[in-house]
C-alpha cells in the first residue's frame, strides 16, 4: 500500500505544468516508491485560471490565497512555482505550518532572503528541495558518476554557457504574469538568477565549491514598457553576464549567459577538462554525453558520443527499452522520485534549500563583482 502525499501547488505557469506532469507520472514509472503524490489543490489569484488549470491537470480543489493553502490540514507539501519575489514569504509560512517544501529555482531574490528560508526549514525540520532539474537529466547524472569514479582525474577547467535569444526586441514589455523574468522587482536579477543559477548548481554539484568570482554584466535594452503600470520604466535586470571563477579544488571556471544570442533558444552547455578525460553536455542534445579519454588506445582515441538510454545508466531502467531516449520533462519526474525516496530513507534530497543557498551566494558575488569591477569572494559565512 502506498501512502498519499498531498500536494498544494502555488502558481500555474510553465513550471506549474512541469511539476504537475511529474507528480502525475512518477508513481507509474517508479512503482516501488512508498509515497504517491496526490494533486490536492492549486492556488493562484485568478480563480478562473486556477480552476481551468485544476481541470486540465486533475487538482481536486482551488485556492486563491496562498496563506489559506499553507494552513490547510489536508496539505502535506507546498510546491512554490511563483515568481521569485514570493518564494521567501511562502516558504517561511509553509515551514512554520510544518509543510514540506519543493521550491522553484532560484531559491530566493538574494542570499539574505535565502538564509532566512534555510533557517526556517531547518528549524521546522521539514523536508525541502529546490527544482534545479538539470542534475537529473540522465546524461548529467552520468557525468557525476564518471567524475566520482575518478575517471577524469584532477580537474582543470569547468566552462558553461546558457544562451537564449527571446528578449532581443525592444518592444517586448517587462513584468506581469508572462514577463516577470524581465522585472527586477519580481525576479531579483536577470540571466544570473534565471539561467546561470542552473549552471552554478550543476558546477558546484560536479566540481565543488566556487570560492571567488570576477564578472561583467550588461543591460542592452535600458527601458521597457511595464505590463502592469503601462509606463515605460527602467530595466533593472542583467540581460547578459559573463564570469570567471576559482573552485576550491584549484580548477578554473568560465561561465556565460545571455538572452541576446540570436539563434539559441535554450543552449545550456558545459564542458569539464580533467587530467585523463573530458566530458561535455548540451541541453539541445540532452540524452547524449560526450566523453574523451586520453587513456584509450591512440589509434581509436577520440570523443565518444554516449547515447544515455541503457538500463544500467542513471534512471533509464524506469523508462523504455535500451536505445529509446527521454527528454526535458523527465528530469522533473526524477526529482520527485528522488524526493519521495528521500522521505522513506530519511536522507535529504539535494539540492536542499541549504545547497541552493550556496548557488545563491555565488549569484550574489557575481552581481557584486560586476558592480565593483573587482574579484569578489563567495559567501556570506552561511555556506
Ligand atoms: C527561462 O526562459 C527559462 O524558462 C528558465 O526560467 C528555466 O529555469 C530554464 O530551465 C529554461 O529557461
Amino acid at each position: 500500500m502506498t501512502k498519499p502525499l498531498n500536494i498544494g501547488m502555488i502558481g500555474y505557469g510553465f513550471m506549474g505544468k512541469a511539476h504537475s506532469n511529474a507528480y502525475r507520472k512518477v508513481s507509474h514509472f517508479f512503482p516501488e516508491l512508498e509515497y504517491r503524490p496526490v494533486l490536492k489543490a492549486v492556488c493562484a489569484r485568478n480563480e478562473e485560471k486556477a480552476r481551468a488549470f485544476a481541470d486540465t491537470w486533475g487538482y481536486e480543489s482551488v485556492e486563491t490565497d496562498w496563506r489559506k493553502l499553507v494552513e490547510r490540514d489536508d496539505i502535506d507539501a507546498i510546491d512554490i512555482c511563483t515568481p521569485n519575489n514570493m518564494h521567501h514569504d511562502i516558504a517561511i509560512a509553509a515551514a512554520k505550518a510544518g509543510k514540506m517544501i519543493l521550491c522553484e529555482k532560484p531559491l530566493a531574490m538574494n542570499a539574505a532572503e535565502g538564509k532566512e528560508m534555510v533557517d526556517a526549514v531547518e528549524k521546522a525540520g521539514v523536508a525541502n528541495t529546490v527544482w534545479y532539474n538539470y542534475r537529473r537529466i540522465p546524461a548529467v547524472t552520468l557525468a557525476k558518476q564518471l567524475i566520482e569514479e575518478g575517471r577524469l582525474g584532477r580537474i582543470f577547467h569547468f566552462r558553461a554557457q546558457f544562451l537564449q535569444d527571446w528578449t532581443i526586441s525592444a518592444d517586448l514589455p517587462q513584468g506581469g504574469a508572462a514577463l516577470w523574468r524581465l522585472d527586477v522587482n519580481a525576479a531579483g536579477s536577470g540571466v544570473t538568477g534565471d539561467l546561470l543559477a542552473h549552471c552554478i548548481d550543476t558546477a558546484i554539484w560536479l566540481n565543488g565549491k566556487i570560492t571567488s568570482v570576477a564578472s561583467l554584466t550588461e543591460t542592452f535594452i535600458k527601458e521597457r514598457k511595464h505590463t502592469l503600470t503601462g509606463k515605460v520604466e527602467k530595466v533593472g535586470i542583467d540581460d547578459a553576464c559573463t564570469f570567471m571563477c576559482r573552485f576550491e579544488n584549484g580548477s578554473l571556471g568560465n561561465f556565460e549567459s545571455t538572452r541576446y544570442a540570436r539563434g539559441h533558444k535554450a543552449k545550456y552547455f558545459f564542458e569539464i577538462n580533467g587530467e585523463h578525460a573530458s566530458i561535455a553536455w548540451d541541453l539541445h542534445d540532452l540524452h547524449r554525453l560526450q566523453y574523451f579519454d586520453h587513456r584509450d588506445d591512440s589509434i581509436v582515441r577520440g570523443w565518444r558520443s554516449i547515447h544515455v538510454s541503457d538500463g544500467d545508466q542513471p534512471y533509464m531502467k524506469h523508462w523504455w527499452v535500451p536505445g529509446l531516449a527521454i527528454g526535458y520533462e523527465h528530469s522533473f519526474v526524477h526529482q520527485v522520485a528522488d524526493f519521495l525516496a528521500g522521505l522513506s530513507s530519511g536522507k535529504p534530497t539535494g539540492p536542499t534549500f541549504r545547497d541552493a543557498l550556496e548557488t545563491q551566494c555565488v549569484c550574489d558575488a557575481v552581481l557584486k563583482a560586476a558592480q565593483s569591477g573587482q574579484w569578489e569572494k563567495v559567501g556570506c559565512g552561511c555556506c
